[in-house]
């Protein structure tokens, strides 16, 4: 079984600034996270990011017919992009939601998730192990 994971504008600052939010552990500590789950789930997890709109909607489109789920965390482009729901229902490939902070306890503007109108499950507030409990639930479903 193949994952893609892909996260979205500024999550490659992890570790560098608001640890009130988003914690402590930096991004290269998050794709360590992915390489010991990829590990114990037995599953292959292939991550990406990008700070740019389009080139999430270009990776979502290569994952058709390559990958048996998404996890995906758009990060802003969450609350904002159309282009990124639509490319998710395009492959229309079972996706999982992740959001390190609970964005519900935020500003409202971040209750709104385009995105996760086309993800079958969204995990959010459970900090970077919210990216292994998204494998591990596409892998006990789809594996
Ligand atoms: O909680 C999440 O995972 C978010 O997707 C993170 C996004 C935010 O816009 C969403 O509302 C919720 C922001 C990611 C920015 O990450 C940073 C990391 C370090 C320093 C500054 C920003």
């Amino acid at each position: 079984m193949k994952i893609l994971v892909i996260n979205g504008p500024n999550l490659n600052m992890l570790g560098v600034r608001e640890p009130g939010i988003y914690g402590s552990r930096s991004f290269a500590d998050l794709l360590r996270l992915l390489d010991e789950t990829a590990r114990s789930e037995g599953v292959e997890v292939e991550q990406f990011q990008s700070n740019h709109e389009g080139d999430l909607v270009d990776k979502i489109q290569w994952a058709w017919g390559k990958v048996d789920g998404i996890v995906i965390n758009p990060a802003a482009y969450t609350h904002t992009s159309v282009a990124i729901l639509d490319a998710l229902k395009a492959v229309s490939i079972p996706a999982v939601e992740v959001h390190i902070s609970d964005v519900d306890a935020r500003e409202p503007f971040r209750q709104i998730s385009y995105a996760g109108m086309a993800c079958e499950k969204t995990i959010k507030g459970r900090g970077l192990e919210g990216y292994r409990e998204a494998i591990a639930y596409l892998k006990e479903r789809y594996g």
